[in-house]
């Protein structure tokens, strides 16, 4: 039995929505789960620009501390990442990952066709002059802009809650004219990444499918659902649709 009822045609175009749900299996914490991140501090506190501009000392601290766990040896890519990876090199349609993460696990996956619509977590942005550069190391007042040299403008280049997300028009684009939508590791809770699979099933043509260890708040929007580990589901998923695509050569 697949876990979509109905296949898209090998050269259609796939659009893959994924939240911090396909990174848990990585060692990442998601953000809604009992032990997630907004458990811990809450989103007001440092995921916002007001936040930002009330204490820059903690929202740096809150991000360099991401940015320290996500670069340590045992974090890398899971079997999730993985499919993914695959599903674009192996697929004749265009595939497209569109992460809400800002982790860079998609990327060392293989992924290549990838929008990071809520940023990126290694790397920064100048308040003074815009540019935006790859940023490992911790970010503080001190820290010089590599391309205009000021100190004190730098931040993480991740869109914060009252952010417009980045890529929208694009990602409008593709949720208009594809043939599959998958939604992975999301809680459906943060818009407007909640609302693309009204917008690929009702604007659009898409097969909408959701893979989640739990039902979401969209679930009921989704054609087929399938709740359990990013890890397990998603490379049935791929070897569903490779079959598929083989079988139609
Ligand atoms: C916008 C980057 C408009 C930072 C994030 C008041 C003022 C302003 C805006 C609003 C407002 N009220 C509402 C809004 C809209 C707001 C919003 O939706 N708020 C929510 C809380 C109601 N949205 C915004 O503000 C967005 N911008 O609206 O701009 C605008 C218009 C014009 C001009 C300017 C602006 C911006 C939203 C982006 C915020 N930044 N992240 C950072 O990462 O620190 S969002 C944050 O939530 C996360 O980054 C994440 O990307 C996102 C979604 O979370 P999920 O990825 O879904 O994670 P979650 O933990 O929730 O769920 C994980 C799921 O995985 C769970 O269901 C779990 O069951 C499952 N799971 C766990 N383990 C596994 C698994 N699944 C599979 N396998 C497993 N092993």
């Amino acid at each position: 039995m697949t876990l979509i009822d109905r296949l898209p045609a090998p050269d259609d175009r796939i659009v893959i929505l994924t939240g911090a749900g396909i990174s848990k299996e990585s060692g990442l914490d998601t953000f809604r789960d009992a032990d997630g991140i907004w458990a811990r501090v809450r989103l007001e506190d440092v995921a916002t620009p007001e936040a930002f501009a009330a204490d820059p000392d903690r929202v740096q601290a809150f991000y360099n501390d991401r940015r320290r766990m996500l670069r340590e040896a045992d974090i890398r890519p899971n079997a999730a990442h993985e499919a993914l990876a695959r599903l674009e090199a192996a697929w004749p349609g265009e595939v497209v990952v569109v992460t809400q993460n800002i982790d860079d696990l998609h990327e060392r996956a293989g992924t290549r066709a990838l929008i990071h619509m809520h940023g990126e977590l290694l790397k920064a942005r100048c308040m003074a002059c815009d540019a935006i550069n790859v940023h490992i190391d911790d970010l503080g007042a001190r820290t010089p802009c590599p391309a205009c040299t000021a100190t004190g403008a730098l931040r993480p280049h991740v869109v914060w809650f009252g952010e417009m997300p980045l890529e929208m028009e694009r990602i409008g684009d593709l949720l208009g004219d594809c043939g599959l939508f998958v939604a992975i590791g999301t809680s459906g809770t943060v818009y407007p990444a909640a609302g693309f699979v009204q917008e690929a099933r009702f604007h659009g043509r898409a097969r909408t499918v959701e893979i989640n260890l739990e039902p979401s708040e969209g679930h009921t929007l989704f054609h087929d659902c399938h709740h359990g580990p990013a890890g397990t589901l998603v490379p049935r998923l791929v070897g569903d649709l490779l079959a598929h695509a083989n079988r139609s050569d």
